[in-house]
């Protein structure tokens, strides 16, 4: 039996509704939220700068390390824009969120970002490339696409979610 629950990681392109997802569903299940963003600008886990972007690149080896511990407990819902370089062992399931073009640039808009930025990440929504990088990364089973495009999409992703760990503690007391 594993105490403390299992690990979930919420993926998508920026601005699909991740840690707005995540931080509800930390509440309504006890499971602890980890950004991986917030982690890495807290222990400054960063190799270099990328001046296209304008935003530090992560330190993928120091990111690892510093959580490893905490996944191998479990009970973790983990959010970050990328998969693959997580170890594979550390989640249970994997939850890829999309949204429609047009709300995401809107929403992408809404958070300051414009022109290459704002093109390239639309771009990576309608290319799926996080779906695939999710299917790459982890067995094909336990990778599952979300609508995220309206807070009704948000409910019943929440309630499906709590139902899947739900399902997952019957399994492991039996
Ligand atoms: P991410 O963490 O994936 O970058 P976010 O949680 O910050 O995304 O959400 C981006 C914005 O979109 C934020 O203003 C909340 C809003 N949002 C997220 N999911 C939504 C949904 N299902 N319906 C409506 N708005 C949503």
């Amino acid at each position: 039996m594993a105490p403390h629950g299992p690990n979930i990681l919420l993926t998508g392109t920026p601005g699909v509704g991740k840690s707005t997802l995540g931080q509800e569903l930390a509440e309504r299940t006890g499971l602890k939220y980890i950004n991986i963003g917030d982690v890495a600008k807290e222990g400054e886990l960063y190799e270099g700068f990328d001046d296209q972007y304008k935003c530090p690149i992560l330190n993928e080896d120091r990111v690892i390390d510093e959580l490893d511990a905490t996944l191998t407990e479990g009970g973790n819902i983990v959010d970050y824009h990328g998969c693959d370089f997580f170890p594979e062992r550390w989640f249970n399931i994997v939850f890829v969120l999309r949204t429609d073009n047009s709300t995401l640039y809107d929403r992408l808009q809404g958070r300051g970002y414009s022109g290459k930025k704002l093109e390239d990440n639309i771009q990576c929504e309608i290319f799926q490339s996080i779906l695939e990088e999710a299917r790459e990364s982890y067995k094909t089973e336990i990778v599952h696409e979300l609508p995220s495009n309206t807070p009704e999409d948000m409910e019943e992703n929440l309630e499906k979610i709590i139902a899947w760990i739900a399902e997952w503690k019957t399994k492991q007391s039996h």
